[in-house]
């Protein structure tokens, strides 16, 4: 199944203390970043051959998304084995000389830990399914509900719906029970209540350390402690509800997570660990992040990416307008919660999310360009770890498909069919999925203007956003005012800025509808940003800022920054004393 790391592809890097707080994480979807075979897939030699590109944009982690085998029901969030790469993706080997690449730039790399559920082809669901091994409490086995026909609507343990739509629970014929799966039928949820679980997935987090991994993001690890398995009240017109609300922030969590740190000598080894939790809230996020209970470096919450959907509405295909006095009142929230405790991550963008310059910005061609570098700095000048997903630092857009035969992703087919079953319009089905589905960020990566944008040399996985011709990453870089120099200024500001990394955070003009403003402080340095959030002209009233007589302009998307008009999507940051 594995081989050893051979001893001339290791390159340990230095991880100093707190080494995570001034770093610039690069996120890499693996299927979509770079092709090398022609298979239409991106691979692992794929993103070896981009590596300088990594390095030139300054980046100091990678954080690859699941490379481990797979039957791909879920992109690889659905794993077989734990300890192999998948044939798709290369070879453990090929997985070895990556990392020893990376760190020969000086690039740590941050694995995706996905131990909620597992496939249901890894030997161990395989072992599970059989009533009488000692894995089936490995699993959560449940009979059916009491008085019902077994397998029938209705008779499911629970009337939880999953998060890809559907029973949270599927029927096993063969001992006439369930099993629950939070996401799709082919991820079976583990049961962490059994130590002989914890202890197999702790073992295997050492084997990946020790094979020289810089850190884990914990794919939905706020979901691993269950509470009661009970039913709940339906919204109006629904026969079944979210089971986020009966999963996520279990009443074990923080034990577990912590057990788990001292098992792996996650804190011990200076590793990043970044947990996503959906569901999660202030309260839970400075609980798992503060130092003091060795949990977690930082969480990925999900309230600023639920802002644009209908509050107590269906889910993200619910569309309301997004308000910016909302979003920047919700980062607030969080950076004055995490300012003494903890650490906050930042993004925009993710493989599950659309295109943040399509989704917060204007991707229309007159501002996509200064919007994708309005949001980056904004990003970037709020205290905590930023993340950038991969095409994010060439402003690329969401790929708006027309038709639901252009999907890929199992959770927007499931969305279609549920929805429509539902007695939903096809029109705005298709609608909400084009503007919301995760396939949106998911189209290859736009190295170049040749066919298929430089991804591969067969026929895409998923068809390459025809806008490549103009955006694409060759462009950028030849282009010294591209979004990609933007970025790549940005991660060297913070690099030299200690008050970027540690600076005290205000927000200024809470509920101005265009202009987002905030200072950061450090012993005698203010930093002030000051960015038009619109797609029309604004003025930063003088006197809701500090003086910026003296001031210093660190980067500005705009030529000009003599006056406090903002053009469309302008932004600056300056430096005073
Ligand atoms: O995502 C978990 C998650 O809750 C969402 O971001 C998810 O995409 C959303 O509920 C769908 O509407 C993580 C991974 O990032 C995602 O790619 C996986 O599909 C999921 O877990 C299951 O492993």
């Amino acid at each position: 199944m594995t081989s050893e790391p051979t001893q001339t592809t290791v390159v340990s890097v230095d991880r100093p203390t707190d080494w995570w707080k001034s770093a610039v994480v690069y996120q890499i979807y693996p299927r979509s970043f770079a092709d090398s075979n022609g298979d239409g897939t991106g691979d692992l030699p794929g993103i070896f051959s981009h590596l300088d590109y990594l390095a030139q944009l300054g980046v100091d982690v990678v954080w690859l998304s699941p490379v481990y085998a797979s039957p791909m029901d879920d992109n690889g969030y659905d794993i077989s084995d734990y300890q192999d790469v998948d044939p798709i993706f290369g070879t453990l080997e090929e997985l070895d000389l990556l990392i020893a690449g990376l760190h020969q730039r000086g690039i740590k790399i941050v694995m995706d830990l996905v131990v909620n559920h597992t496939s249901d082809e890894h030997p161990w669901f395989i072992e599970s399914r059989d009533p009488d091994s000692p894995k089936r409490d490995w699993y959560w086995w449940r009979p059916p509900r009491p008085g019902s026909e077994p397998g029938t609507e209705g008779a499911e343990p629970t009337n939880w719906e999953s998060a890809f739509h559907g029973s949270a629970w599927q029927f096993d014929e063969r001992s006439g029970e369930y099993y629950l799966h939070l996401f799709s039928a082919k991820q079976p949820d583990l049961n962490w209540e059994n130590p002989e679980v914890r202890r197999a997935i702790y073992d295997m987090m050492k084997w990946w350390v020790d094979r020289g991994i810089d850190g884990f993001r914990m794919d939905v690890i706020n979901l691993i402690s269950k509470d009661e398995l009970t039913d709940g009240e339906p919204p109006p017109g629904r026969t079944r509800v979210s089971c986020f609300s009966f999963t996520a922030n279990g009443p074990r969590l923080d034990e577990f997570l912590s057990e788990m740190n001292a098992a792996v000598g996650l804190d011990a080894r200076n590793l990043l660990t970044v947990g996503e939790m959906p569901g999660s809230t202030i309260e839970t996020a400075r609980r798992a992040t503060d130092p003091a209970n060795h949990e977690l470096n930082m969480v990925f919450t999900f309230e600023h990416v639920s802002l644009d959907m209908v509050p107590g509405g269906s889910g993200k295909y619910d569309l309301v307008p997004l308000s910016l006095p909302a979003l920047k009142k919700n980062l607030d929230e969080w950076q004055q919660a995490l300012a003494d405790v903890g650490w906050n991550s930042l993004y925009w963008d993710n493989h599950d999310q659309p295109r943040a310059v399509s989704r917060f910005g204007d991707d229309s061609p007159e501002h996509r360009e200064n919007s994708a570098k309005t949001l980056g700095t904004v990003q970037h000048m709020h205290k905590g770890t930023p993340y950038i997903y991969q095409g994010e630092e060439l402003g690329m857009t969401n790929s708006y498909f027309t038709a639901i035969e252009h999907y890929r992703d199992i959770e927007a087919i499931n969305y279609h069919a549920s929805a429509i079953s539902l007695g939903l319009e096809v029109e705005a089905v298709l609608h909400s999925l084009s503007i919301k589905s995760r396939d949106n960020a998911r189209t290859p990566m736009q190295w170049d203007d040749s066919s298929h944008a430089g991804f591969t040399d067969g026929i895409p996985w998923l068809p390459v956003n025809p806008n490549y011709v103009t955006i694409n990453a060759a462009a950028a870089i030849e282009d010294p005012n591209s979004v990609f120099h933007h970025f790549r200024k940005l991660i060297e500001l913070r690099h030299d800025h200690a008050v970027i990394v540690h600076g005290r955070f205000e927000l200024l003009l809470p509920d101005h509808e265009q202009i987002w403003a905030l200072t950061r402080s450090l012993d005698d340095q203010v930093l002030v940003m000051i960015a038009n959030c619109s797609s029309e002209p604004a003025s930063v009233p003088p006197e809701a800022i500090p003086a910026l007589a003296g001031a210093r302009v660190l980067l500005a998307t705009h030529g000009d920054s003599t006056t406090l008009n903002l053009e469309p999507w302008e932004s600056r940051i300056y430096l005073l004393g």
